[in-house]
């Protein structure tokens, strides 16, 4: 038994060295003399997660009494990055960390670089996740993030001649230290079968889900520490194994071979995330492991019910919130609903006012093309539970359309939830819509283009589901974790508020009128690019000068983020300095990197088209001293707590109306960089509220760009 009364582990440099000493010996059984890494590591792993645990503990203790309403984050990907500094930093123990290791003659920087970065997400999406449950943490609210323990993440990116290679990520080779197994909270979901009805005591039809294979999800936790507030949040992953009844069955009518192939067979469902790829879309497998998510947090979300609450349903919508990160787990929609027909029994309207006053969907793209849709015919034989559900919602639904309009049959077309055709295709965006209470876009012009575009017809239909939430990331893990130089000197001015309050920043404004301040903030923006310069110089062996600027574009390779744009501007600025005018060309280095979808051609051109650039750049000394370009490979998040501090300038230069929000040109102007960019998702915002005269607008708006695509001829704008 937890002995409830243990004595809170203490915080000061000793305490730390001292519990350290004693991971090595006891937990890793090793002595503190041997060195080869990567037992450092664990052990200070192991030594500041014990203190992350009792806070954890001790926040579900408060929240199992208070029985706060919970908000369920639902998500296909979680960026989180490296834990170890961050546990220090949240813990409010950095300095007494670096002390503790210091006195056993290491060194926290060198022992926190041996942390592999997790990379459970493509971009902008999953770090957005991970962001978010920093900053619910802190704020000390009650969310449970929900995901998939995938066994490979993204694959890991190497250059080779100028092209993009896809390494495996093997990131559980070694134990990961800061995930605890509950295999007590396990779930079972359900696939396949088919549905049979029978009339109950009551006289009530029932339908039974029957004749499926059931897989296993055992969950994963990891903390999710706030800053500096004793409150640990939880991050659940789930994994997928096979059942053991299964695994006997098949073992005991003497195959063992096949029951080990089961087992596998199951465990496929979360072996690896998906690349945001178009190759991709549709594929069985993926809609697998959506239903496995949703089905086992749901699960999971009334085996805590049953446990907290009355059991009663008059008061479940009031105490949860599910948040759909995408369409991803908008699968969720149908299977609370039978969860609350089929399982408690509950009739159809109050099972629909539950759901569709529980759930809450973030939308994050634009882009037709990326908009889910699955084919009917693989959804039924997957899940036909499930999609009769959603036939009942559609039919329901456009009887409401054909009330407020009607006659007007092409609106119910457009608006229904099953797109007509040679195949049929369930329309996930419209399932979220209808489902949900709230619809949100991720900045301003992303919220209004959806209510004027893309989701127009749903907002004509219901204006006040709408919202915008304008993107954000955590000022912990982009300012204060990354770039310490610039902290401290932050925090010398105007006090260590803007941590938890970035809007104290503006107390900043005053101080730049102050040169022995503008020459301070200089130092620390010199040492971050120093030490940029060594990444660059460690992973591509090119030497780059810390007194150009630092022109940088990092982000997933697209053609809308127009990388193939900047490329053209290094080879004009090329053109320009060879011909001898280069009077007024500041010397610059531009960098780039981001990750190419597998299967997206025209992307993995524009890696080896940067690179071969580069090359040629690089290896002429006519430009030497005043233009470099380099393609930093493997970007991922512990790249970019490198790369933000060290910019100077921030390129943001998509296609207007294409860039949903955007999150790294937050993280790049908390650094001090300015931007130059495009009037597109969150620059607009950005550009607001650091001044116009931080921020070189240039290209057209949204409107504009529509506007020249419908007759777009760029022969005659050549001639
Ligand atoms: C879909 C189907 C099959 C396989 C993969 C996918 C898939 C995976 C990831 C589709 C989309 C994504 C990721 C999208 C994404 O990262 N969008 C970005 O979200 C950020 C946070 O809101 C915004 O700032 C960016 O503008 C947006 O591009």
């Amino acid at each position: 038994m937890p002995d409830p009364s243990a004595p809170p582990l203490q915080l000061d440099a000793e305490s730390i060295g001292a519990d350290y000493r004693r991971v090595i010996e006891t937990t890793l059984a090793r002595s503190e003399m041997e060195p080869p890494q990567p037992y450092p590591y664990r052990a200070l792993a192991l030594t500041l997660r014990r203190r992350l645990v009792q806070r954890w503990n001790e926040t579900r203790r408060e929240r199992h009494e208070t029985f706060p309403r919970r908000t369920h984050y639902l998500s296909f990907e979680y960026l989180l990055g490296r834990a170890l500094r961050n546990a220090a930093l949240n813990l409010g123990v950095t300095d007494e960390t670096t002390k503790a290791m210091e006195a056993i003659g290491l060194d926290l920087e060198e022992i926190a670089e041996e942390e592999r970065d997790p990379g459970l997400g493509n971009g902008g999406l999953g770090r957005l996740a991970a962001c978010f449950l920093d900053s619910c943490a802190t704020l000390g609210l009650p969310v449970i993030g929900y995901g998939l323990r995938y066994r490979y993440g993204l694959f890991r990116q190497t250059i080779r001649d100028g092209y993009q290679v896809e390494e495996p990520d093997i990131w559980l080779a070694e134990p990961y230290p800061w995930e605890v197994k509950r295999s007590d909270l396990s779930q079972v979901v359900h696939f396949g079968g088919r549905t049979e009805r029978r009339v109950d005591h009551t006289g009530r039809t029932r339908v039974e889900w029957v004749d499926t294979k059931e897989i296993v999800a055992e969950p994963f936790d990891i903390p999710i520490p706030g800053y500096k507030n004793a409150v640990v949040n939880t991050l659940r992953l789930w994994s997928a194994t096979a059942t053991q009844e299964f695994d006997l069955g098949e073992f005991n009518a003497g195959s063992f071979p096949s029951a080990v192939s089961s087992r596998q067979k199951a465990e496929t469902i979360t072996a690896v995330l998906y690349p945001n790829d178009s190759n991709e879309r549709g594929v069985e497998l993926r809609l697998r492991q959506q239903y496995f998510l949703a089905a086992a947090s749901l699960a999971d979300t009334f085996r805590r019910w049953h446990k907290e609450g009355s059991g009663e349903f008059d008061d479940f919508a009031e105490k949860h919130c599910f948040q759909l990160n995408d369409t991803h787990p908008a699968v969720a929609i149908p299977e609370l609903m039978r969860i609350l027909l089929d399982e408690y029994g509950l009739g159809w309207e109050q099972a629909w006012e539950i759901t569709s006053s529980t759930m809450a969907y973030t939308n994050h793209t634009l882009l037709p093309e990326a908009l889910e849709t699955w084919s009917v015919e693989l959804f039924e034989r997957l899940l036909p539970r499930p999609l009769e559900i959603i036939y009942e919602i559609n039919a329901r639904f456009l009887s409401e359309v054909a009330q407020r309009w009607p006659g007007d049959v092409d609106r119910q077309a457009r608006m229904s939830l099953i797109a007509e055709g040679p195949t049929r295709r369930l329309r996930m965006a419209h399932l979220a819509v209808v489902g949900s209470y709230s619809v949100n876009g991720v900045a301003k012009l992303h919220s209004d283009l959806l209510r004027r575009d893309v989701l127009h017809d749903f907002y004509e239909l219901w204006p006040d589901k709408f919202s915008n939430k304008t993107n954000g990331v955590t000022p912990r893990r982009w300012l204060a974790g990354c770039n310490p130089g610039l902290a401290d000197l932050i925090t010398e001015g105007i006090g260590e508020g803007w941590v938890t309050d970035l809007d104290e920043l503006e107390q900043l404004a005053p101080l730049a009128d102050d040169a022995a301040f503008r020459e301070q903030w200089a130092v620390v923006k010199r040492a971050n690019k120093e030490r940029l310069a060594r990444l660059v110089l460690d992973r591509t062996g090119i030497r780059i000068d810390t007194s150009t600027l630092f022109d940088v574009q990092v982000k997933r390779i697209h053609e809308y983020k127009r990388q193939l744009m900047n490329v053209l501007h290094a080879i004009h600025l090329y053109r320009r300095i060879r011909s001898g005018q280069h009077e007024d060309v500041q010397p610059r280095t531009i960098l780039l990197g981001g990750v190419a979808a597998p299967s997206y051609a025209a992307a993995k051109k524009i890696v080896k088209l940067a690179n071969n650039v580069a090359a040629v750049i690089n290896a002429d000394p006519a430009v030497a001293g005043r233009l470099r370009v380099v393609f930093i490979p493997g970007y991922n998040v512990s790249a970019m707590e490198v790369i933000c501090p060290a910019a100077d300038l921030s390129s943001q230069i998509s296609t207007a109306g294409k860039e949903a929000s955007g999150t790294g040109n937050m993280k790049f102007m908390m650094n001090g960089a300015v931007t130059i960019g495009t009037y597109d998702g969150a620059n607009i915002e950005i550009r607001e509220a650091v001044g116009p005269e931080n921020f070189f607008l240039f290209g057209l708006n949204a409107t504009d760009a529509t506007a020249l695509r419908e007759n777009y001829d760029p022969q005659s704008i050549l001639d």
